[in-house]
């Protein structure tokens, strides 16, 4: 009698519709169909963030008739889960010939043939309304509730997140479209930083606080039109107490999952200055106050406030920072952010080491612009939880529009600079229309 074949799939999708059903109809009558329902992690690192957990989406297939089983697949990858099953056939839409998935079909391939598995693909179904769904599933993401609830969430999911700083719609763009590929995973930024430095330079202005919360805001609001992903707000000291708290409401109705301030008083200077210019600590006492109060002052379990220490940048040294870390998540920070600007990431590893000797819960926050050396699955490895790129995209479209502007002076016409100017096709491609 032959043997019952095992036949695998794989899914990503946190809603069914009839294309789905029809491919599990087909791949079941080809044998004992085992379904691998992808981790959430995999799902947010080529995607977006799945808006059913994963046990969710498992439960959902598991409760469809013809499923044998369901089973996690936790990367892009199907190496290790077909090294497990040795299912006799992989059943794959034909989307995947081409593209970024390209690479994990080759992948399989490969493995397949080490034991005479057999792959077999179906024609994708191409549906205007399957992508009206994924339009509006894309939509709720940018929902206040659900994106502000989706950076605690990410960080319990992977244990490390990155941000890169945004300061407009364009911007914005970037960090919610660039994804890259590479040997058969995916990599994308998880939120978006809204950088005082930056906000003040896109309106010409010093990194003083002088931009005020209402400019700040619209920033914010700018970027939340055409993103989903969550978004840290740098609220510099974070004002008086009293100002502070109306900041926190502002930011949680908007949507804002953190705010991350810091402990400096009276006039605020960019931290990458360090000591060239006089900025003040503010005190233990005052600092866990203004915490308190903003805690206090939210109104969901989501918000994060974030208390950033500045003692390394004041050079007051790490006992200083640690006695000042344990105050403030004492005082109710939901995360810690410690800030450096030497090139040298030691201080950063020494405070993180000690903080995690009494500490393993708190989420720490990196902004690695001098320690730039250091990549995250080092930080990871160390026990920080954010990495924050604060700056890059503010700081490599200067020069580009600085090479422009002279190139135009120079020629007395444009076409000289028309090889650094992005195409308008790619522009469309960037934003498209609704
Ligand atoms: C910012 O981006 O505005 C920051 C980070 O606060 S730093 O510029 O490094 O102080
Ligand atoms: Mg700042």
């Amino acid at each position: 009698m032959n043997k019952i074949k095992t036949v695998y799939m794989c899914f990503s999708t946190d809603m069914i519709h009839s294309g789905h059903i029809d491919i599990i109809r087909k791949a079941e009558k080809l044998g004992k169909l085992i379904i691998g329902v992808m981790s959430d992690e995999a799902v947010a690192s080529y995607k977006r963030f799945p808006l059913l957990p994963f046990e969710e989406r498992k439960t959902m297939f598991e409760n469809i008739k013809g499923v044998y089983k369901v089973v996690e697949q936790e990367t892009l990858s199907y190496k290790d889960i077909l090294k497990k099953y040795k299912p006799d056939i992989v059943v794959h839409g034909d989307d995947w010939k081409a593209g970024f998935q390209k690479y994990l079909r080759d992948e399989v391939c490969t493995i397949l043939a080490t034991y005479g598995g057999e792959l077999v693909e179906y024609p994708y179904s191409k549906n205007e309304r399957y992508d009206e769904i994924e339009r509006r599933t894309k939509s709720e993401l940018s929902l206040p509730d659900i994106r502000r609830s989706r950076l605690r969430k990410m960080l319990t999911a992977k244990g490390l997140i990155t941000a890169l700083e945004a300061h407009d719609g364009i911007t914005g763009l970037i960090c919610e479209k660039t994804v890259i590929s590479k040997n058969g995973g995916a990599h994308q930024f998880d939120a978006i930083w809204s950088s005082s430095l930056c906000d003040s330079t896109s309106e010409g202005k010093p990194d003083i606080e002088l931009v005020d919360m209402t400019s700040r805001f619209r920033h914010v609001n700018e970027i939340m039109e055409v993103t989903t992903k969550p978004i840290i707000f740098d609220g510099d000291t974070g004002g008086l107490t009293e100002h502070f708290v109306y900041t926190v409401r502002t930011l949680e109705r908007m949507g804002v999952s953190m705010i991350i301030i810091e402990d400096k008083t009276g006039l605020k200077k960019n931290s990458l200055f360090g000591t060239e210019v006089e900025q003040t600590q503010d005190s233990i006492e005052n600092f866990s106050e203004k915490i308190t109060a903003g805690k206090r002052a939210q109104k969901t379990k989501d918000f994060m406030i974030c208390a950033r220490i500045e003692s390394l940048i004041l050079d007051k040294g790490i006992a200083d920072a640690l006695t000042r870390a344990f105050a403030f998540t004492q005082a109710g920070a939901d995360a810690i952010m410690i800030h450096s600007r030497k090139k040298d990431p030691s201080e950063i590893f020494d405070f993180i080491e000690k903080f995690r000797k009494k500490d393993v819960i708190t989420p720490i926050v990196v902004v690695p612009t001098s320690f730039n050396t250091v990549t995250e699955e080092i930080f990871k490895e160390k026990g920080a939880n954010i990495v924050i790129y604060a700056n890059q995209l503010t700081r490599t479209s200067f020069p580009a529009m600085q090479a422009a502007a002279m190139a135009i002076l120079e020629n007395h016409r444009a076409k000289e600079a028309d090889d650094m100017c992005m195409s308008i096709k790619d522009i469309i491609t960037l934003i498209p229309e609704e």
